[in-house]
């Protein structure tokens, strides 16, 4: 027997935040599948912890678990935990922000990067052997150009910064203009997505983003222009961004996340003009780290009795 109390692990922790875990808790496993998932959840009833990821947590887990006092999510975005579930439980959700702002933003570089300047492109070209037969061709230039960020946040912020390195102007487009931001202000999305050169959409998933960029959108960022998605794949409709490549209605896109991962649509696999990554914005042995010791602070926090670090409401 263990005098540690339970905590049901939903996500994967690096080695040092397992660890720390292992250490204040005695740590519960669950499967991976959904349903199994549920199953064992269940067959815990008296669980007051929880690590999990953003991307799933459904109402089911709040009625599982009625002693249940925190669950600490994985990654900033939270948009698979059902908030009015934990509201009405009287449940605290945290999640990990801060600690991924510049790795995305990185990331975010490097997509913007290789969309523009076509540097996956340029790799398979030197691999294949077609530079043997004559140069790649031309690219577009980054420095100088107009970034509209559509969301800026704590991200979006230390991406501008970056993009300000690069001599780049900032538009952003949110609910309201935000007092001391220097950046120029979009109401509508569709006015930045026609201003700038590269529109980078780092606002959270969910419901009231859902589709945000559609086809007029894209009709608005125009032949010449490129889009950069790092937050979730529900923001962007794929289908209208896959005809919009195809037809050439916009130049190219940079995509870390899509609509129904890890599957990524054969359609969009197909084209030339898109630079595609497997959801790593946050995925370095450094960053994961700090954010897996947040999701664990977040829980001995409460198992002291002290308020979560990092709630999310
Ligand atoms: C994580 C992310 O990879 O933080 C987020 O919201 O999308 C990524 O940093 C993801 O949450 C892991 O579950």
């Amino acid at each position: 027997m263990t005098n540690k109390p339970d905590c049901i692990l939903l996500t994967s922790l690096r080695a040092t935040p397992t660890a720390r875990l292992h250490a204040e808790f005695n740590v519960l496993v669950a499967p991976t599948a959904p349903a199994e998932r549920l199953a064992f959840i269940k067959a815990h009833p008296d669980t007051r912890f929880v690590a999990a990821s953003g991307g799933w947590v459904p109402a089911e887990v709040f009625q599982a678990l009625p002693k249940l006092e925190i669950v600490s999510c994985f990654g900033v975005g939270y948009d698979g935990v059902d908030i009015p579930a934990a509201k009405a439980a009287n449940v605290p959700v945290t999640n990990t922000p801060d600690v991924l702002n510049d790795c995305v933003a990185d990331t975010t570089m490097g997509m913007v990067l290789g969309a523009m300047r076509k540097f996956p492109q340029a790799d398979r070209f030197v691999r294949d052997g077609s530079w043997l037969k004559g140069g790649q061709a031309l690219t577009t230039s980054v420095h100088h150009k107009k970034m509209g960020i559509a969301g800026l946040g704590r991200i979006g912020k230390t991406i501008a910064k970056r993009a300000q390195g690069f001599d780049m102007e900032i538009g952003y487009y949110g609910r309201s203009k935000q007092a001391d931001v220097p950046f120029k202000y979009f109401a509508d999305i569709a006015d930045m997505a026609a201003w700038c050169d590269v529109l980078v959409v780092i606002t959270p998933g969910g419901a009231a983003t859902r589709n945000m960029i559609d086809a007029r959108v894209l009709k608005a960022l125009g032949p010449k222009g490129y889009l950069v998605n790092i937050s979730r794949g529900s923001v962007v409709d794929e289908p209208a961004l896959i005809e919009a490549l195809k037809t050439g209605a916009i130049a190219g896109a940079g995509l870390d996340v899509f609509a129904d991962e890890p599957r990524v649509p054969e359609a969009l696999l197909a084209l030339d003009n898109v630079v595609v990554a497997p959801h790593v914005g946050s995925a370095t042995n450094e960053t994961r780290d700090a954010m897996g010791n947040l999701v664990v602070d977040n829980l001995i926090a409460v198992k002291n009795g002290k308020k979560p670090l990092t709630p999310v409401y």
